[in-house]
């Protein structure tokens, strides 16, 4: 039970630092150290009514205890901070409803869904106070983790700083089907990572200057599903992690301390066609990988994950029990369907760029709401490239649907085997340029536009976002 404490002597030694950070503390990492337990967020498989999957989700406010002897204030969905993960079927229809009981205006989008605009929870769809609105739509899409945050005009990244995230996963026949660890919580575990910088009242530090609004705001504390450097006991077995940076700026090259390699089967919005073994993942804000790490021969050990670009400890594995089941990763995954380049309609090019302190803009554009930047016909393919003009970084998403990379700086074969998948948001280097194939299917609406951004969420909110019609 020993580690079932926080080491109230690290917390203390971590508070005496107050005066660091703009009045921030830091939590220094429990390395190879007792912590807390991993927190797995609560399923919600929705109630069936006339044959359609309704969830009832409560925008709220709450008071988390993420620090010894001080609380935070906090934003969450049907709880204090963060939200359950919503469990979607491919071809069912759900209404999902969001009833805000905060004290001001938000939104809620299902990053990573092919849902029509006006059930995107985009900036048009605001959930005003004491209101609930309802998104509801059939899921057409293959298997994968996505991700339902807030995406109010200039207040996504203060709403998703709060607290408001969640996962969704989406099931389908594919995925029900192939021998993977599938036992939610058990041998298919949530990642949720995030940072923040904690005032010493235990209230979150977040008042971005114009440099950390242009350089992306990092918190100084990692967070795994709410939880400061977790323990999680697993079994001696293979052992899946859906992984989503859901921070708001932070990049991060995600691995084990040790090196141990590990097989991304996913990307943001497939399984990959193989599994692709790799010691180092890098993900930036917005994107989810899904990984198998093989412990069957680990019994009794332990492996650190971190961030090995800051040396921050993200969650101990202790493999302390013995397999309950067995799963064999499979070397074919799914066969992916490409749209071929020579198919494109057209092309169209987005520029990265700043027009001055705190003003970002794409195509010399700021995201203006009464604004329609693109008109992309229903069911063209398309080829988008994207150019990141700036030495810094950023990364670009699309709402609507995924895409498929095609080239890093004019390169094909500079995109990296873990990319060779669909994907929704994709990371751009400073003064590097991407290119994607794209075809918008099923929904078309004339008047509600879909969003394209950068999903560093101080830089979208700075203006680095557009909107496109789907006709
Ligand atoms: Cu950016």
């Amino acid at each position: 039970m020993n580690r079932r404490k926080f080491l109230l002597s690290s917390i203390a030694a971590a508070l005496s630092l107050s005066g660091c950070n703009r009045g921030g503390i830091t939590v220094t990492p429990s390395t190879g150290s007792d912590g807390s337990p991993f927190f797995i967020p609560p399923e919600l498989s929705g109630e069936t009514v006339n044959g359609r999957k309704s969830f009832n989700l409560t925008l709220q406010k709450g008071t988390s205890g993420f620090l010894e002897n001080v609380s935070t204030p906090t934003w969450g969905i049907n709880g204090a901070f963060l939200g359950p993960t919503l469990r979607l079927r491919n071809g069912e229809s759900v209404d999902i409803s969001y009833t805000n009981q905060l004290n001001e205006d938000t939104t809620i989008h299902g990053h990573g869904m092919h849902v029509p605009a006006n059930m995107d929870g985009g900036p048009h769809q605001i959930i005003a106070p004491g209101e609930t609105w309802t998104s509801s739509y059939t899921v057409r899409q293959f298997a994968c983790t996505n991700w339902y945050h807030p995406h109010l005009m200039g207040k996504t990244a203060e709403h998703v700083m709060n607290g408001l995230a969640g996962l969704i996963i989406i099931d389908d026949d594919n995925s029900e089907s192939l021998d993977l660890p599938k036992r939610y919580g058990i041998d298919d575990i949530p990642v949720i990572v995030q940072d923040r910088t904690f005032n010493s009242d235990g209230t979150f530090s977040y008042n971005p200057s114009i440099r950390e609004i242009m350089h992306g705001w990092k918190g100084d504390t990692l967070m795994v599903n709410g939880v400061i450097n977790p323990y999680l006991d697993v079994e001696a077995k293979q052992v899946r992690f859906r992984i989503l940076n859901g921070s708001n700026s932070r990049v991060y090259n995600f691995g084990f301390v040790s090196g141990k390699s590990f097989r991304q089967i996913a990307t943001d919005n497939a399984f990959l066609e193989s599994p692709v073994e790799l010691t180092q993942l890098r993900l930036s804000p917005g994107e989810r990988a899904e990984i198998v790490v093989d412990f069957s021969n680990d019994l009794g050990k332990e492996e650190v994950f971190w961030d090995s670009d800051s040396k921050i400890n993200l969650f101990k594995v202790n493999i302390e029990n013995t397999a309950t089941a067995v799963t064999e990763l499979p070397a074919r995954l799914i066969p992916l369907p490409r749209l071929n380049p020579a198919d494109a309609a057209r092309t169209r090019s987005f520029t990265l760029s700043a027009q001055g302190p705190g003003q970002l803009v794409i195509n010399g554009q700021s995201m203006n709401m009464s604004v329609i930047n693109e008109t992309v016909p229903l069911d063209d393919v398309e080829i988008w490239e994207v150019r990141n003009a700036m030495g810094m970084i950023h990364n670009f998403h699309i709402h609507a649907t995924h895409f498929q990379l095609l080239e890093r700086n004019g390169n094909a074969n500079a995109v990296a085997d873990n990319e060779k998948g669909f994907k929704d948001t994709v990371f751009i280097p400073p003064n590097e340029s991407v290119k994607f194939i794209v075809k918008m299917t099923d929904y078309a609406d004339s008047s509600i536009p879909y969003m394209y951004h950068c999903h560093i969420l101080e830089h979208e909110d700075a203006g680095m976002m557009g909107q496109f019609l789907v006709v």
